[in-house]
């Protein structure tokens, strides 16, 4: 039997209840939507007492809308208190998309006479081969008599047959712009009436690829002894680290209290590790392009885009899962079995010396990961968070699944490139918001900048201009801790717990070591950028205030401006030895090429994080020698 803890997920059960309450409390109609349902995560403040009592109180923080007028609230709903303790209207505001509207709003575009008629005059008349995808989009850009409404655009695609790659066949030109709380097409763009899609070769499955197989031989991971590590419920200790694993539909997976052992007790290194936002423009002005700027963290939930792994294909080697519980719109408990993925993997040659008198000392690496995948419509992110023996975080994200294409028409092909005959990618960005609540060795920090600078020929004490010094400054402000990369420098951030010192007398701290940065290249006046400021930096840190999840602002669905980060950092609050959040801002400047044409081998990107004297010498000294004649 495994206690539960306050930071443990919603169960299936508690999310029922969630929607009982506040059905019976509210008196809610037929109408109403619920957008999500989340455990209400107790303040960091309130964490130690709640641990310690077993009958802690369990909240729900759910978010929904009614369809009949369009209107969104935030509720708290107790659990153990088995009542509604807030309601708040949310005026103006559109909750997150759910998949239930992206499938009604499909079934109801392909029975549309309009639709059908649109498809009828480019030659194709089996409408069990189409698929519609509807996308949300910025407020600015919803034409003026339907602002403030449910609005989505909608893809039209179309597939050779059953099994086909369904993104195989944009049908370029149809779009319709759909009223999401009537379920009514609004309007149905048609720029380019009479073009039938080209033939194309964009099959992924072996029997529809014009390939045969290539040999491969069998690789196989076997531990003879089980894992190496052990999962309690939500809690995963492995070797020197611990941690807890948490859940919930926007961020997917959560890592809370990150720690590692030295000597008999846990040092501190995060308090919690999330992806807050994800933010995809496409930089492509055509009519079929302009309104792709994916917001898939606060739009449509990461979480609730989870889907279950299987061993062997995702996972190599003695795996553990946990599930994962979301729901649909009507309050209903959905389980994703396999959610989350933990497992040991060999990393290579971690250390390696080799001396005449002591002949080779050589250690293996291996590193814990925990992981989740996620399919966005014709995409899929795959997560790899990945503790090391010598302190080290990896924090990876591979791209792969289905580009976005158009037939060439009236594409600006400037802004893409052809990957089939008449078929166009054009280029985007994925830029990715990492939450990093670091709290190394306790929660007040301090965030320090650091730059390389070289000395200059004619020093008196550097004569030859060889020196390099590593100027290490601190963020006093939020304004201070609003930092761009600068590759001169080759910039970083080290965060050091000025309380705190290790055996060498110096502070105790972690390094985020930037990497797959890149700057937004949008102009800031454009609303695509006005609606994600937080890509107009690398890296952003404020105090750590329980309600400050959302960098795009808690709805960036339909949303006109940034009411997150910015609207925050704007008051300049102190972040000097005190309790900071790191917003790191990341990802993939996706330059397509034919090569990610059917489908996209992995694009990877990652980011460490990296123990700066948080350890008096190599932590991985300890590690033993294999053996070697295994
Ligand atoms: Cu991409």
């Amino acid at each position: 039997m495994t206690n539960s803890h306050p930071l443990d997920p919603l169960t299936a059960d508690e999310i029922r209840q969630t929607a009982e309450i506040l059905r019976r409390d509210r008196e809610l109609t037929a109408s109403w939507r619920f957008a999500s349902i989340e455990l209400a995560e107790p303040a960091k403040s309130d964490l130690a007492a709640l641990e310690a009592d077993p009958a802690a109180a369990r909240a729900a923080i759910v978010v929904g809308w009614d369809r009949s007028d369009g209107q969104a609230y935030r509720a708290t709903v107790s659990l153990t208190g088995d009542a509604v303790t807030s309601w708040e209207h949310l005026p103006g505001q559109q909750p997150n998309m759910t998949s239930d509207e992206w499938h009604e709003c499909d079934e109801m575009l392909r029975a549309h006479p309009d639709v059908i008629e649109a498809l009828a005059r480019r030659g194709l008349t089996d409408m069990s081969l189409v698929l519609t995808d509807m996308w949300a989009y910025g407020a600015a850009l919803v034409p003026e008599p339907y602002r403030g409404r449910r609005i989505g655009w909608c893809d039209v695609w179309y597939r050779d047959s059953e099994q086909s790659n369904p993104y195989a066949h944009h049908v370029t030109g149809l779009h319709p712009v759909v009223d999401l709380n009537t379920m009514t097409l609004l309007e149905l763009e048609d720029t380019a009436p009479d073009d039938a899609p080209p033939p194309v070769m964009g099959e992924y499955l072996p029997r529809l690829i014009p390939t045969p197989l290539r040999e491969v031989a069998p690789l196989e991971i076997t531990q003879p002894d089980g894992a190496g590590f052990t999962l309690d419920g939500h809690l995963l200790s492995w070797q020197k680290w611990q941690l807890r694993l948490g859940f919930n539909h926007r961020e997917g997976l959560v890592l809370h209290q990150v720690a590692y052992a030295d000597g008999d007790r846990y040092r501190p290194v995060a308090h919690r590790l999330s992806f807050a936002e994800m933010v995809v423009p496409y930089r492509d002005a055509s009519p079929d392009h302009y309104r792709r700027t994916a917001f898939d963290i606060g739009e449509w939930g990461l979480g609730f885009m989870t889907t279950s792994l299987s061993l062997g294909c995702d996972c190599l080697g003695v795996i553990s899962y946990l599930d994962a519980v979301v729901h649909d719109f009507h309050g209903e408990p959905r389980t994703i079995g396999n959610a989350i993925c933990v497992h040991e993997e060999d990393s290579g040659v971690g250390w390696k010396h080799v001396d005449e008198r002591a002949g080779v000392e050589v250690r293996r690496a291996r590193r814990l990961v925990v992981s989740f995948h996620v399919t966005v419509a014709n995409y899929e992110y795959l997560v790899y968070w990945r503790f090391y023996q010598d302190g080290n975080i990896e924090c990876e994200v591979r791209a792969t699944g289905i580009l976005v294409t158009s037939h060439v028409g009236k594409a600006r092909a400037e802004n893409g490139v052809l990957v089939d005959a008449d078929t166009y990618a054009p280029f985007h960005q994925h830029f990715i918001v990492a939450r990093l609540d670091l709290d190394v060795d306790g929660p007040d920090n301090t965030v320090y900048v650091t730059d390389s600078r070289p000395s200059a020929v004619g020093d008196p004490d550097d004569p030859h201009g060889l020196g390099l010094v590593v100027r290490s400054t601190a963020l006093r402000t939020e304004a201070d801790g609003r930092q761009d990369y600068d590759w001169n420098t080759q910039r970083g951030w080290k965060v050091l717990n000025d309380n705190a010192r290790n055996g060498l007398g110096t502070p105790t701290g972690y390094k985020l070591v930037p990497s797959a940065a890149f700057p937004a290249l949008l102009d800031p006046a454009s609303p695509a950028y006005q609606r994600a400021q937080v890509i107009g930096h690398t890296l952003w840190v404020t105090p750590y205030r329980p309600d400050e999840r959302w960098p795009c602002g808690d709805f960036p669905n339909l949303s006109e401006t940034d009411s997150g980060l910015p609207v925050w950092t704007a008051a300049d609050r102190p972040i000097e030895n005190t309790d900071v959040v790191l917003w790191y801002v990341f990802g993939l400047h996706h330059i397509t090429r034919p090569e990610d044409w059917p489908v996209m081998p992995s694009d990877i990107v990652s980011f460490w994080l990296k123990p700066v004297g948080f350890f008096d010498r190599n932590p991985a000294l300890d590690v033993p020698p294999s053996h070697p004649d295994h």
